[in-house]
């Protein structure tokens, strides 16, 4: 499914999402979670989301400080448990607009269980997994998404571990939209975001991110643009270039753009119907 093409609108006023005062953030030169907060902005500014109907929900890493950043109702949990959180505040405010901000580490690692169940449900909710291969916070441990002879502080000869497909989990665990963005792809991650934004049920974005003083400097890329040309050129192509690649082209690269989209009843709604229905017996 291709990402439908819209007018992308610049220049951009980011200042009026941001809690400036909260500034600088702690991001490092060249990280590229506040390129993906960019692109989602923008998102919210296409589908003139109201600040006040936002809910963005972490748990811990880098990426999970993002909501520290955005003037939306906020909530900065603990490592692996923004699923749950979420879940909660949802189910009690149904009218809210969630949007997860999560890690590979805090989504797949310690809140696997909570990722998939989340799924499994349908809770309308979009989940941003910031997808840099690494535990970025916490120094460059490996993570369930760092390649295989990948060096981490806890991989010094390198990765043995498989790493997960997060997209594949999210659709096989349930969720009704999954898609894949890079923090290089800005405008198709702006209109990526923007139809998740529109989803109704559990959305997932992963988004291929980089961690140079992490991941790039263990594994010798050298530089934040060099890691960003290394997505563009060696990691991803699009569902559009995927239809037209053999197999063999594919191999070890990972596609752009929605992977996943169907309808399905989404878990407050059934939830409410089960009250009326209780009521009125
Ligand atoms: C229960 C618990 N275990 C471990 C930690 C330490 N910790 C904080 S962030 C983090 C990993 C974050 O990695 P990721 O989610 O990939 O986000 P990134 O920092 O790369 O954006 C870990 C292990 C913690 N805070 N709480």
């Amino acid at each position: 499914m291709a990402v439908a093409k819209q007018k992308l609108s610049v220049p951009f006023d980011y200042d009026k999402y941001l809690r400036k005062d909260k500034l600088p953030h702690i991001w490092c030169p060249g990280c590229g979670h506040g390129i993906v907060l960019k692109s989602l902005l923008r998102a919210i500014d296409n589908k003139e989301l109201s600040k006040d109907d936002l809910c963005m929900v972490s748990g811990i890493g880098c990426s999970s400080r993002t909501p520290g950043y955005v003037d939306f109702n906020t909530l900065h949990t603990i490592h692996g448990r923004a699923f749950s959180f979420a879940t909660g505040l949802k189910l009690a405010k149904p009218s809210l607009k969630m949007i997860i901000a999560t890690g590979d580490g805090d989504a797949m690692a310690i809140g696997g269980n909570h990722f998939i169940h989340t799924c499994r449900r349908n809770i309308d909710m979009l989940i941003i997994v910031y997808s840099n291969a690494i535990y970025g916070m916490t120094g460059g441990q490996s993570s369930p998404t760092t390649p295989i002879g990948s060096i981490a502080t806890t991989a010094r000869y390198g990765n043995v571990e498989p790493p997960f497909d997060i997209c594949e989990m999210a659709k096989a665990a349930g969720a009704t939209f999954v898609a894949r963005g890079t923090a290089y792809h800005t405008q198709e991650l702006e209109r990526t975001f923007t139809e998740a934004l529109g989803h109704k049920g559990t959305a997932v974005v992963e988004v291929i991110d980089s961690c140079p003083i992490y991941f790039g400097r263990m594994n010798k890329q050298r530089g934040a643009s060099e890691m960003m040309e290394n997505i563009e050129k060696n990691g991803t192509f699009s569902v559009k270039q995927a239809d037209k690649l053999p197999d063999e082209k594919k191999e070890g690269k990972l596609v752009r753009g929605i992977l996943h989209r169907v309808e399905r009843p989404e878990y407050c709604e059934q939830y409410d119907k089960l009250i009326v229905a209780k009521a009125t017996k």
